[in-house]
């Protein structure tokens, strides 16, 4: 069916309060210009580190959901997926991009495994293995250094050494994915700084993108990068200027909220900063390390 407006397939949990997965990814991909269309895998009443959050898992419902997307004949620019509860849940989003699929579309897959060294509580072995052939239907994987890691099945080391990181990068993309980008590095030298590298097999190189440190977590910031970083690829951005863009936008949205007295479990004030999304690009940070 065709459509004036690009559309993109977001599969993603929409959690009421605390703004992660869909509640970050629709305004952000909507105010650049997409039309997100989500298929939800669970409602929320919050994220989940707000104590005492509630849960409805829809993984039961999400194949009827697709059944009918199917009997409408919908065609998607970009399919985007980010954390997923479940086994069953992967093999839907595999099945999904199988019939979906068109040569010009993005996948995008944000492998939500863990962070800081350690698979997530509700993460099997198991999903890590399925998880390990859903990247290989990727255009596009956005894994921190934690995931890239138990992707592979290598040693976590918190300040790895760029040769190391290229090193993932490009065993990664061998798995499938063209683009690799690994987000969240830190680097043994320089203790409050944080990098995102990426990788790009189509050209062979290597990219890094230096990101400004601010002592606080909030939840839904890879969200938000990914969702950004999609956005600016379907607007015709390289990749090196989507990262940066990206970047910029998530150092300004942490800005924006660090300097209220807000609890950071309830994530980032989104809103203060999407107009940014229509601002003119100035580039800061990028840096091409490596062309083959
Ligand atoms: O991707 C972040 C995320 C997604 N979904 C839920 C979450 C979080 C982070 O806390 O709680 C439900």
């Amino acid at each position: 069916m065709f459509s004036p407006i690009k559309r993109i397939a977001a599969i993603h949990d929409l959690s009421g309060y605390g703004k992660v997965s869909l509640t970050a990814i629709i305004p952000i991909l909507s105010s650049m210009g997409f039309q997100v269309c989500p298929l939800p895998t669970a409602v929320l009443s919050s994220n989940t580190e707000m104590p005492g959050f509630k849960l409805v898992d829809l993984t039961d419902h999400m194949r009827d959901f697709i059944e009918h997307w199917k009997s409408l004949n919908l065609e998607f620019s970009a399919i985007y997926s980010g954390f997923l509860g479940s086994h069953r849940q992967i093999e839907i989003v595999k099945d999904f991009i199988k019939h979906f699929w068109h040569p010009q579309q993005l996948v995008v897959v944000d492998p939500v495994l863990g962070d800081d060294g350690h698979l997530y509580d509700s993460m099997t072995l198991d999903m890590v293995s399925e998880m390990k052939t859903l990247i290989s239907q990727a255009d596009i994987i956005t894994p921190n250094l934690t995931e890239a890691c138990a992707l592979l099945d290598t040693r976590y080391n918190e300040k790895m050494h760029e040769s190391e990181l290229k090193t993932l990068l490009k065993a990664l993309s061998n798995s499938g994915p063209k683009i690799v980008i690994i987000t969240n590095v830190h680097k043994s030298d320089k203790k409050k700084q944080t990098f995102v590298y990426a990788y790009n097999k189509s050209d062979g190189r290597t990219w890094k993108v230096q990101c400004d440190y601010v002592p606080a977590h909030y939840p839904g910031t890879g969200d938000a990068f990914t969702s950004v970083l999609t956005g600016c690829l379907m607007q015709g951005d390289s990749l090196p200027v989507a990262l940066d863009r990206a970047v910029q936008f998530i150092s300004t949205a942490v800005r924006a909220t660090y300097g209220h007295t807000h609890d950071p479990r309830a994530g980032i004030f989104l809103e203060r900063v999407l107009p940014n999304l229509s601002a003119p690009f100035r580039p800061s940070s990028f840096e091409l390390l490596e062309q083959e």
